[in-house]
């Protein structure tokens, strides 16, 4: 009779565990380039999930200036989110865009200073400074949170576990079909279509070569 309880309770335990359990899928993989030095500073991102509310009044993204380049090279963040743009250098820095998705012109702010801008937009923002040429970044202003930037070796994870913490989103990617889509301004962007499971960790490999990359919605 107990032996008999204990396999119900266990059934019902697993039937409680498993339905948790179909919204935690994940993507992680690999950008191979082909033309570049480094798989480094790829987005990664999914073009159509869902997109949840977020609260981002507590999230902090920041595009640092430093040793006189901005620091990420590439930025992605949800749509609505505001960016800091602090000044480390012990030069002036005058940050702009003019990019269609948000125009904007800090104008030139000393050492230590800090301004920041709100993107309400989806798309893409090219970073210049008005006092250095070759500084250069872009903020990818993105349309739902699974997105991830390549580390050193090419390796992405969607959903990225550091940004979910930040946002206070704590599940994974509901079961279906997703197109993952990569970024950079040197690279051809590649889409491919992937079926996540409801268990699953699904691992894509991409192979990416230079070209110019597009828009990053059609
Ligand atoms: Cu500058």
């Amino acid at each position: 009779m107990r032996r008999c309880i204990n396999r119900i309770l266990l059934v019902m335990a697993l039937l409680l565990y498993f339905p948790m359990q179909a919204a935690a899928g994940t993507i992680t993989g690999v950008v191979k380039v082909n033309g570049l030095r480094s798989p480094a500073d790829i987005l990664v991102f999914l073009t159509h999930a869902p997109a949840p509310v977020l609260d981002l009044s507590r999230a902090h993204f920041v595009m640092d200036q430093r040793n006189l380049t901005f620091l990420p090279h590439i930025l992605p963040i949800p749509v609505g989110a505001t960016v800091d743009f602090p000044n480390h250098d012990q030069v002036a820095h005058n940050v702009f865009s003019l990019s269609r998705t948000k125009k904007f012109n800090l104008g030139s702010y000393k050492p230590g200073m800090s301004k920041s801008v709100r993107f309400d937009k989806p798309g893409i923002v090219e970073l210049r400074c008005d006092v250095h040429a070759e500084m250069r970044a872009y903020i990818l202003v993105m349309k739902n949170p699974y997105f991830a930037v390549t580390d050193a070796r090419g390796r992405f994870e969607i959903p990225d576990p550091a940004l979910f913490q930040k946002l206070g989103l704590t599940k994974g990617l509901a079961a279906g079909k997703y197109a993952v889509k990569t970024w950079h301004e040197k690279l051809k962007s590649k889409k491919q279509v992937v079926t996540v499971s409801a268990q699953g960790a699904l691992s894509v490999q991409l192979a990416v070569k230079r070209g110019r990359p597009g828009v990053l919605y059609k």
